[in-house]
Parts: structure tokens; sequence; C-alpha cells
């Protein structure tokens, strides 16, 4: 492992310590950061008997929450993601949710609003207008999922950061919180959030978000997979209370970075 590899990086609390360090050696050798744990290197981490579910659970849990940080502290909040040109944006874009196309339960935009909640100064709900009267952001970017599949598409919205500015949020504070309307959730660091190439997106293709697509607004992020962006979002919370969210509760990995 490099020595520039531990650089500490602001706005994370969670530098390791040196024992830390000693522990990401090791187990950095035994290659459990490069690929998928064998049970041997299991056994030889936790000491418990493999063939133990609950254990084995228990030692993956803390190890994710583990990986999660390593992650955090890892990512660099000045790194941009690659962008593409107009001629490669498949149009329109490729649907995915926990349900089918055929369930989506449109928004109804006319008395639709994006609530705020948590360490945030000024929480009166926004209305699309006055989203639309914010400074446009324009960003051509690859959507990962994690299924396998993935398309390189054009949103164009407010920039998150200077929405979190403007409504008084606590940037010092850990997590935003995202909830959708078909509720589902999600959430992310706050080094995420404020990413230049993080934002809340209104339109795709430069037109407006189609129903499947998240309208009237969604999150779209650089720096996540797919599943870390909510669309059809109703509300977003500043908080320091880890938010998890739907798939992040069912073991996808909470940091999810790209
Ligand atoms: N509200 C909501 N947002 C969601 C999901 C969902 O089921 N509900 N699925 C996520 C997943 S897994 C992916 S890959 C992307 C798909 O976005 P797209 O349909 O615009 O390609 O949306 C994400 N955001
Ligand atoms: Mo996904």
């Amino acid at each position: 492992m490099s020595g520039s590899v531990f650089r500490p990086r602001g706005g994370i609390d969670q530098a390791p310590l040196a024992a830390e360090r000693k522990l990401i050696e090791t187990i950095e050798r035994r290659g459990v950061l490069k690929g998928a744990v064998s049970l041997g290197a299991l056994t030889f981490l936790s000491g418990c008997d493999v063939t133990n579910e609950r254990s084995v659970q228990s030692v993956l849990t803390a190890m994710s929450a583990w990986n999660d940080k390593v992650q955090a502290w890892l990512f660099d909040p000045n790194r941009l993601a690659p962008t593409f040109t107009l001629a490669e944006v498949v149009d329109p874009p490729r649907y995915n949710a926990y349900y089918q196309i055929e369930e989506v339960r449109p928004v109804d935009i006319s008395s639709w609003k994006l609530e705020l909640a948590g360490m945030i100064g000024d929480k009166r709900p926004w209305t699309p207008a006055q989203l639309a009267a914010m400074p446009q952001q324009d960003m051509i970017i690859r959507h990962v999922c994690v299924e396998g599949w993935d398309y390189v598409g054009h949103w164009t919205g407010v920039n998150l950061k200077t929405f979190l500015e403007r409504i008084g949020a606590d940037l010092t504070a850990k997590f935003i919180a995202f909830r959708s309307y078909d509720g589902y959730v999600s959430s992310l660091d706050m080094a995420s959030a404020l990413h230049p190439q993080t934002m809340l997106a209104t339109h795709y293709a430069g037109r407006p978000l189609t129903e499947p697509f998240g309208a009237p607004l969604r999150l779209r992020t650089a720096v996540k997979l797919g599943f870390k962006n909510p669309k059809w979002l109703t509300s977003i919370e500043v908080t320091n209370a880890y938010p998890g969210g739907y798939w992040e509760d069912r073991g996808y990995n909470w940091f999810s970075g790209m």
C-alpha cells in the first residue's frame, strides 16, 4: 500500500488511527479490498466459524460499515467523473426501479413541492417554478447500475451544493437523506452531495423529465452507482443520523462510489 493513499482528507472526521492502518494493510495484503472475501480470509479475520451464519453476517456487516468509512475517506471531492458528448447520449434513457415501468405512479406535478427537513435554515418547501428560477447546470455522464448495465445521459437541473447553500443547510452535517414518491429512500455522504457533478435534475436530453425517469425532480450524481440516484423526490433531509436507504438496507454497499 503506497503511503500517499493515506492522505488525510478534509471533511471526514474518521481518519484511521495507526492501529487501524495496520489492519488495513493486513486486509489489503489478503486481497479483501480487491475481490470477494474468501472463506479462509473471513475465518482468519473474524476468528469465527464460517458455518455459523449469524457470526458471519455480523462480521460482514461490520466489514461493510468499515468499508464505507475507508471509501468515504479515500473519496476525492475534487476529482471529476468522465463526461461525454451529446452524440453519445442515449435517448430515451434506460428505465429501472424496484418494480416494472407499467407500475410507475406518476407524481401530480401541479401540487408537488419538495419538502425540506433537518439541519436546514429555511425549510419552506420548493415549487417547480422556484427550482426553474435557480441557476441551471448541465452534465453528460454515465449511469452505472449494479445489475451490470450503463448508459450515457444528458441531465439539466440545479447543482445540489448551490441548492443546499441557498436553503441554509448545515454543510458540516454528515448525511443528506432523500425520500421518493414511491417510498424509495437513499442517502449521500456530505462530500458526495457537495461534489460539482451532483445535482437535482429536472430535464433529460433538453426536455422535462418524463414520468418513468423521475418527474418532476430526481437526484443525479456522477460519483455514485445508479441506485443512489433517487427519482420522484418528495423530500430532502440534512442529518447526522445514518439514514441508510432502500437497497442500502438490503445489503448494497452504502458508499457505492464510482
Ligand atoms: N424512487 C426511486 N428511485 C430510484 C429507483 C427506484 O426504484 N425508485 N431505482 C434506482 C436504480 S436501481 C437505478 S439503476 C436508477 C435508474 O434510473 P433510470 O430509470 O433513470 O435509468 O434509479 C434509481 N432510483
Ligand atoms: Mo440500479
